[in-house]
């Protein structure tokens, strides 16, 4: 137990199904010799995971940023596009490959989403889409966000790479917007190494994304679109296929450990973390802390670097702010000062390890180091 306590404790790790099963799996890919391009394995990680998370079209992808890029292109998404700069830099880099302008909007407060109230002023006559992440796998205000896309005639494409399952009033939030994205990074609660999706809601839609995924090929001979190459491979559907058969024991074992670190960490002045979202059922992807310097007698760098010290890696998810680096920050909307709440949020936040393995004894030494 000393000896892994005194081993780095890392943001995450991921959770591996037992060796022997993924060798099964390795062993018909060997004997078929099917390795990607739409294989079985992949077929069946479709309908499975169309039916796991209650949504009527998915298309599996080799990552999250291409699944984003590939969703802007699906939609014919052109000028700007409202969205948020508290986020992981790829939902920025997916407007702006698809020559597309971001304008950042601020946050709100309490989930750190995109804040409705504020869009509506953003609109300008080239605005075509709202972009909007489910930060940490909180959900937005969905229903909010629809009525001023509704009103607009805008687009609405959700970033949902922090999301896995999560459900709002048990509706699945993947069934909110016209398009979602997931990613199955690594990092992720669920995963495929590397991996991502695209939900959609009618077969037209399904059918021109995986045209797009796939070369813009139709049949052997037609190419109807300047598509792309993002295709999930067989190995990673596969890992798709097992990570599914455990994925109920991961969440729980998440939220033991996200209610563990409530309890611990509750009381500490200066120091807060986000509670569940009513009538929500979340997946505990990420659990963030935000140091109030002034409060608590230390900046979050500092206690970020105490904690490095000692040998436990938390992360500042988001930080900096997407708008403020160097390929953003000249555009109005990313100017200092315009979005007051992301901008101290991120001088806030520290994600603290989350992930299944983690042992109690871990939490408690991250815990002892929190506590002043
Ligand atoms: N939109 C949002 C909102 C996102 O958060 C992301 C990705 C995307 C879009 C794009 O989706 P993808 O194209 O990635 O599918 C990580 C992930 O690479 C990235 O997927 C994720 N968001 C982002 C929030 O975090 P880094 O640069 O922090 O990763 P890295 O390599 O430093 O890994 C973090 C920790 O995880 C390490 O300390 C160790 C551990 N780890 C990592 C890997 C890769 C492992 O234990 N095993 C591993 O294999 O970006």
């Amino acid at each position: 137990m000393v000896q892994k306590l005194d081993k780095p404790i890392l943001v995450t790790q991921p959770f591996l199904p037992p060796l022997e099963e993924f060798q099964e799996y390795l062993n018909n890919i060997w004997e078929t010799k099917w390795l990607t391009n739409n294989g079985n394995f992949h077929q069946t990680l479709e309908k499975d995971l169309c039916d796991y998370l209650g949504v009527k079209y998915i298309s599996l992808f080799s990552n999250g940023t291409l699944a984003l890029v590939t969703a802007l292109q699906a939609l014919h998404i052109t000028g700007e596009v409202i969205t948020t700069p508290y986020s992981f830099v790829a939902t920025t880099h997916a407007l702006w490959w698809n020559n597309i302008k971001p304008v950042f909007v601020d946050i709100e407060p309490y989930t750190f989403n995109l804040d409705p109230e504020k869009i509506e002023s953003a609109i300008t006559p080239k605005t075509t889409a709202i972009m909007p992440v489910h930060v940490y796998g909180n959900p937005c205000e969905v229903e909010k966000i629809k009525l001023i896309a509704d009103r607009y005639g805008l687009k609405l494409i959700y970033d949902a790479c922090h999301t896995f399952d999560v459900r709002l009033n048990k509706i699945p939030i993947l069934n909110y917007g016209d398009l979602s994205v997931m990613s199955f990074h690594a990092t992720k609660v669920y995963h495929t190494f590397e991996g991502g999706a695209i939900i959609s809601h009618d077969a037209a839609t399904k059918k021109r994304i995986d045209n797009l995924k796939n070369f813009g090929f139709e049949n052997e001979i037609t190419v109807i679109t300047p598509g792309i190459n993002a295709k999930m491979n067989e190995i990673q559907a596969s890992m798709g296929l097992l990570q599914l058969k455990y994925i109920d024991g991961v969440i729980e074992k998440r939220k033991q450990i996200t209610i563990m670190y409530r309890n611990l960490l509750k009381n500490i002045n200066g120091i807060t973390y986000i509670e569940d979202v009513p009538n929500t059922k979340h997946c505990y992807s990420y659990f963030p802390i935000f140091v109030d310097k002034d409060k608590y007698g230390k900046t979050r760098d500092q206690l970020y670097e105490e904690l490095k010290k000692n040998n436990i890696y938390g992360r500042r998810y988001f930080y900096p702010l997407i708008s403020q680096f160097p390929t953003y920050c000249g555009l109005e909307s990313a100017q200092r000062g315009k979005m007051p709440i992301a901008e101290k949020i991120t001088e806030e936040i520290i994600c603290l390890p989350l992930y299944s393995d983690l042992l109690h004894e871990q939490i408690d030494k991250i815990v002892r180091i929190i506590k002043p």
